[in-house]
């Protein structure tokens, strides 16, 4: 998919221009593409092929012909001369805040200042307060401006700040008058990645409840305090507002900051249509606050059905909503099973019995355990001897356990020329198989794409796991053809996985939905090394939901019964 480079190319383009003080209605243009194409769930190439590029949103005759210029050339002529005018390291200084376009021309014309340790060097030695149109104050404000955009480069992933903002709204419900309380942002749409916590709460006695929020022992340093807003950082560098609004309010107030900017837009423009004002204080007829006080309410007042957080994006939901056929997202309850887990008898740290009462606390009722195969010495691999010594281990769990029944699974290796690492004699005797790349990240998108198509139409494989490898902030994912993987998925009927552990979250939002949309089951597994890490599988369900999937779509909704089933009919043996 080169959904994504013709994205960026886009957006570096409109910063550019935007630095150089073009036309604004011409920068918005090229972001508004930018945004269009990255939401994409099909492949750009494809649509490029067809000839249909014409009929995406915003994109004419001339956006279009842009976008095949990337795709034949790999890059763009405009974004090349661009880019000889304009270092592109400049188009970080436009994250710091207190610094617009026309600053950073300045900065560059006349300091030469081209990397952000350049400039808090240049704002030390007060080179910054001398030039034209500067003075201290924004001196002051470009430093302020660096730390801060230091701190917010470093999205921390959802499942490191939601288990926090979860601890710390049990604290203040317990220890604090609120009466409701709730995180809104990037975090209720379950974002893989999220900047900071947003707190809202009604509350009678908000200072009360606001000394209680700077007085936590999580909070490092205290931004603003306020009865109706107050900002701390916590010690894990993590900003958190928290905001008291009216009773009267709350459903707007948390419409509003739940977003995403882009559908809070939509919705906006859906109630200046019907002569109404939406803001987060209510829905407003003139003077009159006609709705607010819950979410249901607000998006009533518009003509929408409740849309589910997760998928408040702008990608197509307020049409769907519009039309009455918003999906009936998968919901966390109704996940019976965690599908990938690592055991003793590979690299996991818990025994299968550690493994059978932890499922039973999360309420689960199979799981499968699915140990690296031989190959993988690093990953303590199992050989086939041990194979089977974990084969009878497991069914004897299994006539002892009522509750939560193990699956005889495996992760196995697909070697560098898209064989697998058991043998199929092997291989046909374990009731799951999940295949994954491990090694030779470096091959080429071919090569790799090939890997796990071989992978996928071999007849003992059941799904892929983590297919395009990336790991949040350390890893971006191999060169994969990721839609031409999922078509063969779908011709195949074979599953991909959703890897919930909190790094991986792969496949991705976006893949998911075009995965879903071509049919192909999806199958989520926390991946589990460390007991604990099974509690990751409810991010794999928010993963599926911001994917628009459905019960349906999802294995892992299926009963123990019903998922040996379709393990069997995979392989044809029912
Ligand atoms: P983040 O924090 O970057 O992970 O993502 P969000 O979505 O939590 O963004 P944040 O914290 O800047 O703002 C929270 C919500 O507030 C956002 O999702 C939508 C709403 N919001 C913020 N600024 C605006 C705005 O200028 N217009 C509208 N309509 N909504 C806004
Ligand atoms: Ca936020």
């Amino acid at each position: 998919m080169k959904n994504k480079e013709v994205a960026d190319i886009f957006n570096k383009v409109a910063a550019l221009l935007d630095i150089k003080g073009d036309n604004p209605y011409r920068i918005r243009a090229y972001q508004r593409a930018a945004q269009t194409i990255e939401a994409l769930t099909t492949d750009v190439e494809e649509l490029a092929k067809q000839g249909k590029l014409e009929r995406l949103p915003g994109i004419g005759p001339d956006l279009a012909g842009k976008i095949r210029e990337i795709l034949n050339t790999g890059t763009l002529s405009l974004y090349e001369e661009l880019k000889k005018e304009i270092p592109l390291v400049l188009l970080n200084f436009l994250e710091i805040p207190g610094l617009g376009p026309k600053k950073v021309k300045v900065l560059y014309e006349k300091l030469g200042i081209k990397s952000v340790e350049d400039l808090e060097k240049a704002c030390k030695e007060h080179k910054i307060a001398k030039l034209p149109g500067f003075g201290w104050k924004t001196e002051e404000n470009i430093l302020k401006g660096i730390k801060l955009f230091k701190e917010k480069t470093g999205r921390k992933p959802l499942g490191e700040v939601l288990p926090l903002a979860e601890e710390i709204m049990e604290i203040l419900k317990k220890e604090s008058p609120v009466e409701n309380i709730a995180v809104a942002g990037s975090i209720r749409r379950r974002k893989e990645t999220v900047k900071d916590i947003d707190v809202l709460i009604t509350s009678v006695s908000p200072e009360k409840v606001m000394k209680k929020v700077v007085e936590l022992s999580l909070v490092d340093e205290v931004i603003a305090f306020g009865e109706t807003k107050t900002s701390v950082r916590l010690k894990t560098g993590i900003q958190m507002d928290v905001r008291v609004v009216e009773p009267d309010s709350w459903g707007a107030a948390l419409a509003y900051f739940t977003g995403s900017k882009a559908h809070n837009i939509r919705v906006r423009e859906l109630a200046l249509e019907k002569g109404l004002k939406i803001n987060e204080y209510g829905v407003f007829k003139g003077e009159t606050r006609i709705a607010g006080k819950t979410e249901e309410e607000v998006y009533a007042s518009v003509g929408l059905p409740f849309i589910p957080p997760e998928i408040r994006e702008d990608r197509g939901e307020i049409e769907s909503a519009l039309h009455g056929n918003l999906p009936k997202l998968v919901s966390y309850d109704e996940i019976q099973g965690d599908a990938h887990v690592h055991s003793k008898y590979s690299d996991g740290t818990a025994s299968l019995e550690e493994i059978i009462a932890k499922a039973e606390k999360l309420g689960l009722s199979w799981v499968a355990i699915c140990d690296h195969s031989q190959g993988l010495k690093v990953a303590g691999g199992v050989s086939v001897e041990d194979l089977f010594k974990k084969k009878r281990h497991i069914e004897e769990l299994n006539k002892r356990s009522s509750k939560v029944k193990l699956i005889f699974g495996t992760e196995v290796d697909i070697l560098s020329d898209g064989t697998l690492d058991y043998p199929d004699e092997v291989l046909a005797e374990i009731d799951f198989v999940i295949a994954a790349i491990h090694t030779g990240f470096q091959q080429s998108e071919e090569q790799i794409t090939n890997r796990i198509i071989s992978a996928l139409k071999h007849p003992l494989v059941h799904a892929i796991a983590h297919p395009t490898g990336r790991v949040i902030g350390e890893r971006e994912p191999y060169a994969v053809n990721i839609s031409k993987i999922i078509e063969v998925a779908s011709q195949y009927g074979k599953a991909l996985e959703i890897n919930a552990y909190y790094k991986r979250l792969d496949l991705n939002d976006i893949n998911v939905r075009a995965a879903k949309e071509k049919g192909v089951p999806l199958i989520i597994g926390t991946d589990t090394h460390f007991i604990d890490q099974m509690e990751y599988l409810s991010l794999g369900t928010a993963v599926a939901r911001r994917g628009w999937c459905e019960k349906k779509d999802v294995l892992n909704t299926l009963s123990y019964e019903e998922f040996i089933y379709w393990l069997k009919k995979v392989r044809n043996q029912v």
